[in-house]
């Protein structure tokens, strides 16, 4: 996992970023170059049982998920005491996080207090759609990293002063693999699968599926043009994990947000 490819030696260019300071701070002069050859979906091909050093590497990722689990649960401390309601969105890249996000704060922001900490491994786009819609935010770009870690949220969450009795999005790393071993301290854990993603990735990617609480199913407005049947992709994600609970939605036209935002209404304690 992410011991061998680097993502957690700290040594990856991570920044944590206001974008409203940002700009104010010329970021199109110090961010504005891309890094192209960073994908944002990294893929893990290496075969570990071949590696000679099988065994410092598994050290190694041991450490990282240790001090991980132990800054997971200084955040979960600070979650708890302010009765934050904190939420982990992840999900393969385009599969509609940050589309999601952005309706719901909109239709909710008057009945609810958000923030928002936006994960990428490059650019300040998604925390630039947040703030337009006026809700605290912070971008952390993981550089090489394909996920987000525990003390990454650590340090976001002093930079944003999160009211009290509110609600904290996650939006993680676009990607269905590492996140699901990384624990935030967040009190829910939401997968998000877009219709256009195959029926079976919750068999391809257990790991996603069996540590969420929530399965957001998105893009419903598509299913018109698609070859996919929904009560399949439910099955196959109730076998890796039966206590799933579902949303099917469409960020874009609306539909189906109501019941999550009910969902949100209820969770959020205050
Ligand atoms: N048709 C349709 N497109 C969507 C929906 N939600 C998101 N998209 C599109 O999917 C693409 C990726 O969305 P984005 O929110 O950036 O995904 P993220 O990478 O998971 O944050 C964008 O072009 C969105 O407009 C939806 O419900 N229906
Ligand atoms: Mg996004």
């Amino acid at each position: 996992m992410c011991g061998t490819c680097g993502c957690g030696s700290g040594e990856n260019g991570i920044s944590i970023q206001n974008p409203l300071e940002v700009k104010v701070h010329q970021r199109d002069h110090s961010h504005g170059h891309d890094h192209h050859h960073h994908g944002e979906g990294h893929s893990h091909s290496h075969d570990h049982a071949h590696d000679h050093h099988h065994k410092t590497v598994l050290e190694v990722e041991q450490d990282i998920l240790q001090h991980n689990e132990v800054m997971a649960a200084r955040n979960r401390g600070y979650f708890d005491a302010k009765n934050i309601f904190a939420l982990n969105l992840v999900s393969s890249p385009g599969s509609g996080k940050t589309a999601l996000l952005e309706r719901t704060l909109t239709n909710l922001k008057d009945e609810i207090s958000f923030s928002v900490i936006e994960g990428d491994q490059q650019t300040m786009n998604d925390a630039d759609r947040i703030a337009a819609i006026k809700i605290p935010v912070i971008q952390i770009n993981t550089g090489k990293g394909c996920h987000l870690e525990s003390d990454m949220v650590y340090e976001a969450v002093k930079k944003l002063d999160i009211q009290d009795n509110s609600v904290l999005m996650i939006e993680n790393v676009g990607n269905l693999v590492c996140p699901s071993m990384f624990n935030l301290g967040e009190s829910k854990r939401v997968v998000i699968i877009s219709t256009t993603e195959g029926v079976d990735k919750p068999l391809k990617y257990p790991d996603m599926f069996h540590t969420s609480d929530i399965c957001i199913i998105n893009k419903i407005d598509l299913l018109p043009y698609l070859n996919i049947d929904i009560e399949q992709l439910k099955d196959y994600a109730l076998k890796v994990n039966p206590k799933l609970q579902f949303f099917e939605v469409s960020a874009t036209t609306g539909e189906g947000m109501e019941a999550w935002y009910n969902w949100l209404r209820e969770n959020n304690k205050s």
